[in-house]
């Protein structure tokens, strides 16, 4: 009786809080970062009356404090198989792909997150789900010993297998199971004080890559950490060091505009914590720092030709000014950043003219009262105010900013250099399933938003010029 059955929306929102109340509880400076946040975005909200009064309107005030995302970092392909069948109960499935062994990071990733908008604007939460690649690991001894610990190991329990067989065979969960596969569920995403390993494995992990060591020393794939949205990101990473928290040297992607674009984001530094190590001759501690904060502000969706003016913007700017580990030149970086980010242009129309971003399009109510006598040039109906256009906000990572977060948080003295080794169809033979592409989400988004709003017109079939 599919009646019965919670949305998967549901089920994702109970598992964001679920997530969220137990990292908090687990990672007090987390819980620090999240007051933090919270004031800031109250300061913004009280001065940008405008914007406060938009968020209002899409129904997004009361949801500002939920987590937007999060990630684990997997160790075999069958803990990837089982994970997007996991998260399938949630309504998450894999969207793009992110290789990070050019930063010198052995793991490739994709992102799983909701993809149609009415799921998104329920709860957009995603997990950055990364794959160690053992394959990459040069000494052979220390690959087979690794993999030996990881085949070992069962991250999920029997009955969170079990709830997600269930979902599977009838096409969803009533809500006494879903709440049970909440709680099981967040079983795999818990931490571990107690390592599987002695202090000497880990060890020789720990020298071959501190993410390794993350990886194949625990019960399970911690989540290693949490990301709420703030209205003024600039703002808490200026105010972190008040609070005691220690943000990372530089906020990774744009610079501050006038319109936000893609993704900023930044983290304070993964904490040292105590673990206990299974040694022969009985237990003995040490500690691992894996579990950090961090923050996110998203902007508009660019498209192929935009994401390429950015692209090379960046490159350009990180080719001049490299920050030193200890945050040497971060000002530099900064100055630099927005200097060269002013190629692309900072505002909507022309984003929108020049084809370089995505935008949701809708009838206004003017227009569709003119039904019959409108324009047929689009840009005429936009310049009229008979057609508005809003932008798609970008649902998906960056591989640039991912390995500067990474690299904050393991230590950036720990950067190796691998060969750039994009395995994709390796990835999602893992998988089970291929990637979707982010851009031909946004595209058919953007394309459905217009049908829709040519409709309301009675100007079926008018397509706009500068639309990419
Ligand atoms: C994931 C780092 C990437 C982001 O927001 O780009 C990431 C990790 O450290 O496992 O979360
Ligand atoms: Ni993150």
């Amino acid at each position: 009786m599919p009646g019965a059955f919670v949305s998967t929306d549901r089920i994702r929102s109970l598992f964001t809080e679920a997530m969220s109340q137990m990292y908090r509880t687990e990672v007090p400076q987390y819980g620090t970062l999240i007051e933090l946040v919270g004031e800031v975005n109250a300061e913004v909200l009280a001065r940008d009356q405008e914007l406060s009064e938009r968020l209002r309107r899409a129904g997004e005030l009361e949801r500002i404090d939920v987590e937007r995302h999060g990630a684990i970092r997997l160790g075999t392909t069958e803990e990837l198989f089982t994970i997007r069948r996991l998260f399938a109960v949630m309504g998450m499935q894999p969207v793009g792909y992110y290789d990070l062994s050019v930063a010198g990071v052995p793991v490739h990733s994709t992102c799983f997150r909701p993809v149609d908008e009415a799921a998104l604007n329920v709860n957009p939460f995603r997990v950055f789900t990364s794959l160690l690649r053992l394959e990459l690991i040069e000494d052979e001894g220390l690959r087979a010993e690794a993999a030996d610990i990881l085949a070992k190991r069962q991250i999920y329990s029997p009955h969170a297998i079990e709830l997600i067989e269930q979902h599977e065979k009838a096409g969803g969960l009533t809500e006494a199971e879903a709440a049970e596969f909440v709680a099981e569920a967040l079983e795999t995403f818990r931490w571990h004080g107690e390592a599987t390993v002695s202090a000497e494995t880990y060890k020789r992990l720990h020298d071959a890559h501190r993410l390794i060591a993350d990886v194949v020393s625990f019960k399970g794939p911690h989540i290693n950490h949490l990301t709420p949205r703030t209205l003024d990101i600039d703002e808490v990473q200026r105010r972190m060091p008040e609070r005691g928290i220690t943000p990372k040297a530089v906020i990774e992607g744009p610079p501050r505009r006038n319109c936000d674009i893609l993704l900023r984001q930044t983290s304070f530094k993964a904490l040292e914590e105590p673990i206990a190590f299974a040694d022969v001759a009985g237990i003995t501690s040490g500690t691992h720092t894996a579990r950090f904060g961090e923050i996110e502000q998203r902007g508009v969706a660019l498209t192929a030709k935009g994401r390429a003016l950015y692209d090379q913007l960046l490159a350009s700017v990180r080719g001049e000014v490299q920050v030193g580990a200890s945050g040497a030149k971060a000002g530099d970086y900064d100055a630099e950043l927005a200097e060269r980010f002013r190629a692309l242009p900072d505002s909507w129309d022309e984003m929108r003219r020049d084809g370089l971003a995505f935008f949701h399009y809708s009838a206004t109510p003017a227009g569709i009262a003119a039904r019959g006598q409108l324009p047929s040039d689009p840009d005429a109906l936009i310049a009229k105010g008979y057609l508005r256009f809003d932008p798609v906000i970008y649902e998906d990572f960056l591989p640039v900013s991912a390995a500067g977060i990474f690299q904050s948080n393991l230590g950036t003295d720990q950067q190796q250099n691998y060969a750039t080794r994009s395995n994709r169809a390796a990835f999602e033979k893992a998988l089970g399933a291929d990637v979707q592409d982010e851009l031909v989400l946004y595209a058919d988004r953007q394309a459905a938003s217009l049908d829709m709003a040519m409709e309301e017109l009675g100007l079926s079939g008018l397509k706009l010029k500068t639309v990419a």
